[in-house]
């Protein structure tokens, strides 16, 4: 019998804090031996010229999340986890999102439902609470905790979703005794709603005017707030999907107060901006996502943060709807008004090749910046770590080949998700995923997938070393 299933040949090695020149050796699923030169496999695969880095890891999506009437999202854990791969990624989180007047319980029995014998890849759940009953926050999440999903989300804004001051209060301190990872959506309701309403009145109702109703300052208001409430409680917390400078400052400024504040960007908000809502025929609809695109002062102001720590996690936001296809359309209302647009943008295949290039490849970050982001942070923040986000012996063998030389143009037809367009049609990138390997098995080689749906498993993860409370 073969000492290896698999072995990685005359690749380089990256990590987030190494670069190094060896081999790979890969058996049961696991990375057993890193060594100068490894034979004896049954398979060899040879990686001359490219990198090898851990299987990036997105710990943002959404894979068919119930999105109210007349929407269906255009992602299921099939086609999401074959497109993650697609990317270069090899674990996700996806959330599990309570309906109001449900047991947040049964709505994730319902996603464990969705996803089995579906996913290619790993997969975990982030909890979204929309209704913090007492017996959500005394029993319901305890017991989820216990099962895996560590970390959960609350909305400072949607009808449907959004907690009041005080409910935030109560889920932040159920977060800080039972030490889960609390993720905040930091945008104000009140102040959409006001703008909306303002908006609507004057006849401004196109695509473009979404971007016009949730300007920066109202995600710098809510992201204050958010962090005001995690000191008054003592609990760590993520701003997800943080769109420009103003948000930013406000972490930084929480940072320096030495607040456990953590923060995610996301692709959208380095390389897209609210003019691109602007297109004719509900054009703008493709770019509709919330927080909205900023504008290149905000694009500098993020690379800033990727670059001094402010942000430790990159994700895509995946949220995936249809534009106009024989699959599916737009709300029928969308002419109406933008605020019948779904919002959300697919992004789950295109993140780490839009990092890659316009990060490493115009030398705003190195490659092991870039491993950290989009990989080796999610594993630390998410209770995943060192089983997913490293290369080391012992970690699950969740690898990409990537060649960071290769010149593509992004195009919706050579992508894997269920979307019928790309916010990216057109964009050239510099560095692209040539081998998608997960728990030792190939699951995407040069584009044409090998995994199977089932292959990929639900992930109970840790409690987070970075949701513990004080300094
Ligand atoms: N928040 C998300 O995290 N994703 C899509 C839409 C939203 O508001
Ligand atoms: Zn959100
Ligand atoms: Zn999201």
């Amino acid at each position: 019998m073969a000492e290896f299933d698999l072995a990685i040949r005359n690749g380089t090695v990256v990590t987030a804090s190494d670069t190094i020149r060896c081999d790979i050796g890969v058996r049961g699923g696991r990375i057993v031996q890193l060594a100068e030169a490894i034979t004896g496999a049954t398979r060899d695969i040879d990686a001359s010229g490219l990198m090898v880095l851990p299987g990036g890891i997105d710990s943002h999506v959404h894979l068919d999340q119930d999105s109210g009437p007349e929407i269906r999202m255009a992602d299921g854990f099939e086609s999401g986890t074959r497109a993650a791969a697609a990317g270069g990624t090899t674990t996700v989180i996806a959330f599990a999102k309570q309906k109001k007047g449900s047991s947040l319980r049964a709505c994730v029995e319902a996603y464990h439902k969705k996803a089995e014998g579906k996913a290619l890849i790993d997969y975990g759940f982030h909890l979204i609470v929309s209704d913090p009953t007492p017996s959500v926050l005394n029993q319901e999440l305890p017991a989820l905790f216990g099962d895996g999903c560590t970390s959960f989300k609350v909305f400072m804004t949607y009808d449907d979703l959004v907690l009041n001051d005080r409910q935030l209060l109560d889920v932040f301190a159920v977060a800080r005794r039972e030490q889960a990872l609390v993720m905040v959506h930091a945008e104000g309701y009140d102040t959409i709603k006001y703008l909306t309403e303002k908006l609507e009145s004057e006849g401004k109702t196109a695509p473009y005017y979404h971007a016009a109703s949730r300007p920066q300052l109202i995600e710098r208001e809510a992201t204050h707030r958010a962090i005001s409430h995690a000191e008054l409680i003592d609990v760590p917390i993520m701003i997800v999907h943080v769109s420009g400078r103003e948000p930013m400052e406000q972490i930084r400024w929480a940072r320096q107060r030495g607040l456990k504040v953590y923060a995610e960007t996301c692709p959208q908000y380095i390389s897209l901006t609210a003019d691109d809502l602007k297109g004719e025929n509900l054009e703008g609809g493709k770019y509709v996502c919330s927080p909205p695109p900023r504008d290149h002062d905000s694009w500098n102001a993020i690379w800033e943060g990727l670059k001094d720590g402010t942000f430790q996690v990159f994700s895509s936001d995946h949220c995936p709807f249809f534009y106009d296809s024989a699959a599916g359309k737009l709300h029928p209302r969308s002419a109406e008004s933008f605020r019948y647009v779904p919002n959300g943008i697919p992004g789950i295949e295109t993140r780490m090749m839009i990092l890659w290039s316009e990060g490493v490849a115009k030398g705003r970050i190195t490659p092991n910046e870039f491993v950290a982001l989009t990989a080796t942070n999610h594993a630390r923040i998410y209770g995943l770590y060192p089983r997913k986000g490293t290369i080391a012996v012992g970690t699950d063998a969740d690898l990409v080949l990537w060649d960071p030389n290769r010149k593509e143009t992004i195009r919706q037809e050579a992508l894997h998700h269920g979307s019928d367009y790309t916010p990216w049609e057109g964009f050239a990138v510099t560095g692209w995923p040539v081998m998608t390997i997960a728990g030792g098995r190939i699951v995407v080689e040069d584009g044409k997938v090998l995994g199977k749906p089932g292959d990929g498993g639900f992930l109970r993860r840790d409690i987070s070393p970075y949701a513990r409370a004080g300094s």
